[in-house]
Formats: C-alpha cells, structure tokens, sequence
C-alpha cells in the first residue's frame, strides 16, 4: 500500500512542534550475536534454553540479527523518517560477567550503532537495563542482592562516559515491574524465581539501581544529557461501583505503580502498599537513606502502555504470583477487540493513565516508549503485510496522546513498540509486535502496512482522520 492512500483530506491531528516520533527495541529481543565478541551470558540466555520456559523453546541467540544488521534497519528508519530510536544495550556485552573488565568489543559496538543513528539524524534514545542482567551477578543473587544496584552504577557510568556526548536521552531501567514480579515472583520471566518477598526485595534494588544509575549518570554526562525511567504503568479500573472493586483497584494500582512512581517521585513507599504485604516481609531491605537515592530527580518519566486492567475482588488464590498482597484480586475480561496477545484495546486506559500522572505527579514532562500491538501477521501472495487492526489501534492511541496534549498534559514523543517483529520473552517468536515484518528463516525485512501509515503520520506531524 503507498503512503498516498492514508493521506485523506478529513480533519488533522497535529503535533506540536518538535514532537519526538519514533520505534523502540530492546537488546536480547532483536540483536542476536550471543557470543559474539565477547558478549557473557544473562539471564535471558540461560532461562531460554531451560525447557519449557519460552514457547517452542525459542530463544534470542540469533534473534533478528540487528547485531550484524543494524546498519539496514537504521536505513528503515530513515525511510520511515523516524525522529528518535529507542533500543536497549545489553549489559553483557559490556561487562561480560556483569562488574569489573569492559569488553572493548561491546562497547565499540553501541558506538556505531549510534554513530550510524546520527548519521541519519536519528535521536538515539538508550535504555541501560531491559531485562538482560549477567548471569554471574544472578549467581551472586540477583535483584535480591543490594550489590547489584552499586554493579548496574558502575555499568551506567562506562556507558556514560563512552557515549554520553552523544546520546540526548537516557533511560536507567525498562519497566522495573517485570524485572522483579515476573522475574521473582511469578517466575514468567528470567531469573524465574516465585518468591513474594524476593520480588519485593528485587524491586527495592531496582529502585535503588535507577537512583545510584542517575547520579553515576550526571556525574558523566554533558550539562542537557536528560535521565529518565521507564515504566509499564497499569492503567486499572474497578469492574464495577461496588466497594469491593474499589478496593481491588487501589490494591493492585499499589503494587502495579505506586511501589515504583511514589519513591520516585514523592520521596518513599506509600504506606499501603508497606501494610498490604506486611505479611510477606518486613521491608529490611530498605536502609535509611535509601528513599532520598531513590528519589534523585529525574528529566521524564517514560510511560509504556498497552491495555487496561479490569479487577474485582474475588476467591484467593494460591501459588506464584506477579502481585504480591493481591491473592483475592480478581482480573475481569473487558469485553470488545483484543490483540493476539489478548490485552483489550481500549485507548481510553492511555488517556485516564496519563490525566493521573497528570494530576498525582505534576511538573515531569512524559513520553510514550512503547505502545502497540501483536496481531498474526502474514506476508500476502503481493508481498504486502495487511495489519489494519494495528494502524487502527496506534492511530487511536495517538489521537488520545494528541487529546492529552492538547489538554496541557507536557508529553514530549513517542515509540511505537516495535520497529521490528522479534523474540516477544516468554512467548517466543509467537507474537508479531513490529511494524517491520520479519521473516524469521530468512531475516528479509518487509514493511507492514503499519509502517507505511506511521511514514505518513510523521511527514505530516499528524493523524488524518477520515
Ligand atoms: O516486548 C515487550 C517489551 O520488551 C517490554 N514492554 C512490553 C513489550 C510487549 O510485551
């Protein structure tokens, strides 16, 4: 499909001025190249080819090879005339066992990978942390361990220091809420652990991380290089008016996002969020001091949405769980669309997620990093990639990030997640996420028409709405 034909003469949605379009990535899903170079193992190396944790046994070794070929999806993104790239560096391949050595080799890598970005005058937006922590420093303990957070400083300081001319926009940690409750609680995810205490603990060291990460950061960077974090903020609605749902929601809205944005933005844990898991641990962990490393301020909150949660209270349930203190808060099915990963869509989660931010956490300027969505995407007999639902779903949450903005809410960019089709974690190469379809067997890349869409929606710095 040609770009001409999105370009219809309704009404416009125009961005401001300066307004940030662009694609993000992460590290283990897309580069492959997992020895290459001295590159050590993570976490994700080792809990993909333990059975039965991905599906298919599927695993990032070889991924979408962006490692050998980044220099041709650089050029898609030209072509797409994104603004800004959002990928992730993976830790270990900068120091392989996760402290100590720097692997020249690893470093010099995200050098020209960002050489090339400006080169087309792409914006290079780098994450630090997005998922893939050395296996030798899990060995050691993981998140649990409070030494990990002083390793992750040391890390951010190396990349600091090589690329921190460079490099506009940092990111310490993606979505801290996996790492720890998937990671250490559920088990989903790489380390696999499901220990309720342990993932509280994980995410009072990822916090503490992102703190020490910041200061290590300033301590490096150029006077206008801007620190952020990235969150997977949960958008979380009571099923019903019931007082029981509401109770639910303000359960659940705890350990989903006030653990992570109260101490980081208003000085400490919420008291309870502490009280509701009182039962699991005794929050020892958090040594006096902490809370004000925690809190280091921050240029911009990075915001990642995909759906709404519903939820009610309900039966308790036993077993792992990414939600700790929450064992009788029941998720409810929204009825209406979903995506083959079978989150609702409903843009109207994204426009209450940020009117709250809005309001609880004023004065800090936002961006969206990732929203999108995984639908089966087939390459037709014509070559082409018809993914309609997908052009639906981000011209919807476009519009509602164009309302937000419009609103006075200072939202600055955003990523479509993804660029590229890749390793969706736990779900393999099951679920097809980017814009850029990616033929697995071969690595031919082909745009979607999503990419066209998003093409056009940034030449013209708007939605054309029909
Ligand atoms: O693929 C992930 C990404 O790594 C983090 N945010 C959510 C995406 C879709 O699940």
């Amino acid at each position: 499909m040609s770009t001409q034909e999105y370009s219809v003469n309704g009404s416009r949605l125009s961005f401001p001025a300066g307004f940030v379009w662009g694609a993000a990535t992460a590290a283990y899903q897309i580069e492959g190249g997992a020895t290459a170079d001295g590159r050590g193992p993570s976490i994700w190396d080792t809990f993909s080819h333990t059975p039965g944790k991905v599906v298919g046994g599927d695993t990032g070794d070889v991924a979408v090879d962006h490692y050998r070929q980044f220099r041709t999806d650089i050029a898609l993104m030209a072509e797409l005339g994104l603004s800004a790239y959002r990928f992730s560096v993976s830790w270990p391949r900068i120091q392989p066992g996760g402290r100590g050595p720097v692997n020249a080799a690893g470093l010099d890598y995200y050098e020209r990978l960002v050489d090339e970005l400006l080169r087309h005058g792409i914006m290079p937006v780098l994450t630090l942390y997005h998922w893939d922590l050395p296996q030798e420093l899990e060995d050691a303990g993981g998140w649990g361990e409070r030494d990990t957070a002083a390793r992750f400083a040391e890390f951010a300081s190396v990349v600091g220091t090589r690329l921190g001319d460079r490099v506009p926009l940092w990111t310490t940690l993606n979505e801290p809420w996996c790492s720890a409750f998937l990671g250490y609680g559920s088990g989903e995810h790489a380390p696999g652990h499901t220990d309720p205490a342990l993932s509280l603990r994980a995410a009072h060291h990822l916090l503490l991380a992102h703190g020490l990460g910041v200061a290590a950061l300033r301590s490096v960077l150029p006077a206008g290089a801007e620190v952020s974090i990235t969150l997977n903020l949960h958008a979380i609605m009571p099923a019903s008016p019931s007082p029981s749902a509401a109770e639910a929601a303000r359960r659940l809205d705890g350990v989903a996002n006030r653990i992570f944005l109260d101490p980081l933005l208003r000085g400490g844990y919420p008291f309870d969020v502490v009280r509701d898991t009182g039962s699991l641990t005794d929050w020892s962990f958090v040594r006096a001091g902490d809370e004000a490393v925690i809190g280091e301020p921050i240029d911009l909150l990075g915001v990642n949405y995909y759906a709404p949660t519903l939820v009610d209270l309900g039966e308790p349930r036993s077993g792992p769980t990414a939600w700790p203190g929450c064992d009788d808060v029941v998720f409810v099915r929204q009825p209406g669309p979903a995506t083959a990963m079978g989150w609702t869509i409903d843009a109207r989660g994204l426009r209450t997620l940020l009117l709250r931010l809005h309001e609880d956490y004023p004065g800090l300027p936002l961006m969206i990093t990732e929203n999108g969505a995984a639908f089966d995407d087939r390459v037709q007999a014509d070559g082409a990639v018809r993914d309609p639902e997908r052009i639906a779903y981000l011209r919807d949450h476009l519009a509602v990030v164009h309302e937000s903005i419009e609103a006075g809410i200072d939202l600055r960019g955003y990523f479509v997640w993804s660029l590229l089709d890749n390793f969706e974690w736990a779900f393999g190469y099951t679920k097809r996420f980017g814009i850029v379809h990616v033929d697995y067997a071969t690595q031919r890349r082909v745009l979607k028409d999503s990419a066209h869409w998003y093409r056009a929606v940034i030449r013209a710095n708007g939605i054309d709405w029909a």
